[in-house]
Parts: structure tokens; sequence; C-alpha cells
């Protein structure tokens, strides 16, 4: 296993639209092996494969307090959902911004798993969260793209400014 560098807004590559796996095979669940350590290495409760610079529909999620519930979702699919709610979001790809997203409160997604069996999941609260924000980052979509063009303005200026400061 190995942990991977996450891309860092603005990366323009963080705006891109993974392509579907049309095969869970050594070299996915190697990525997807990869990716979990990343996440509990971070640590986060979600990753999504373009942040690891891999444009596959590829995401992994751990919302226990116990970190012991790792879901993994190929090809996930939106195919209900419920309600509204607003919640305070962080990305790994935006270090230390927080701001409120509103997202739907529950949701029923189809996915394959790791052995690419197909599934389906229901989830609500931050597991339903946590789950768009990352289908968000297949479709090229960061979480302060719903911010404000000022305030994501301001996010853009520190994030290019802290590069300056580690380069
Ligand atoms: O670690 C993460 N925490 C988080 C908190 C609230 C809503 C979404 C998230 S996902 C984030 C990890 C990440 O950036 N996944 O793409
Ligand atoms: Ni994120």
């Amino acid at each position: 296993m190995a942990t991977l560098d996450i891309l860092t807004y603005p990366d323009p590559r963080l705006h891109l639209v993974a392509s579907a796996v049309d095969e869970v095979d050594s070299l996915v669940r190697q990525l997807v092996d990869d990716m979990a350590e990343t996440m509990y290495r971070a640590p986060g409760v979600g990753l999504a494969a373009p942040q690891v610079n891999t444009l596959k529909r590829v995401i992994v999620v751990d919302t226990s307090e116990e970190r012991n519930d790792l879901r993994v979702l190929i090809n996930p699919e939106l195919v209900d959902q419920d309600g509204k709610q607003k919640t305070e979001e962080g990305c790994l790809s935006v270090p230390g911004i927080y701001d409120v997203v509103e997202r739907y409160q529950r949701i029923q997604v189809r996915a394959l798993d790791r052995d690419g069996e197909p599934f389906v999941l229901e989830a609500e609260d931050l597991l339903s969260v946590c789950i768009q924000h990352e289908i968000d980052h297949l479709d090229g979509k960061v979480f302060v793209d719903y911010l404000s063009r000022l305030k994501r303005e301001r996010i853009r200026k520190k994030m290019l400014k802290q590069l300056q400061h580690v380069s």
C-alpha cells in the first residue's frame, strides 16, 4: 500500500470529470486500497480518485467514530434523494477552509463494491453529505463552487499564497 499526494485547490485538475470504471480489476483494487490509506492518514472522512490525480469514478468514505467502517463506491449513482440539510464542510483539497453547504438529507446511491458487485446504500446525515461531496469531486466540482464568488476568490488567493510559502 502507499499513500498518495492530494491535489489542492485551485488546481485545474480538480475540475475535470472522471470516467466510469469498466472493470473492477486488480489495478482498481490497488487504487482503492491506496485511497483508503491516504484518507485514514490525512485524516479525512472521504476521498475521491480525482483528488489523487486519477480520473476514475472511485470514492472511499468512513464516517464512523472508530474509523473501522470503510465504504468503497465505484461508479456511484444517486437513485433517490429526500429533504435538505445544511452542514459545515471541509475538503482535503482545500485545507483549512470550512463553510456551510446545503445537501440532500437522505440519499439512495447505487454503486459497485471493491469486488465489482452492485449494491444500493441508503445514507443520511454526515454519510449522506460525504457521499454527495465525493460524487461532486467525480464531476469536477469542489464544495467552494457552492459559495459566493467573493468567498471563492478569497479562498483562491489564500490557497495560492500558501503555495508560494511551501514552494
Ligand atoms: O474529511 C472531510 N470532511 C468532510 C466534512 C464535512 C463534509 C464533507 C467532508 S469530506 C472531507 C474529505 C474530502 O475532502 N473528501 O473529498
Ligand atoms: Ni473533498
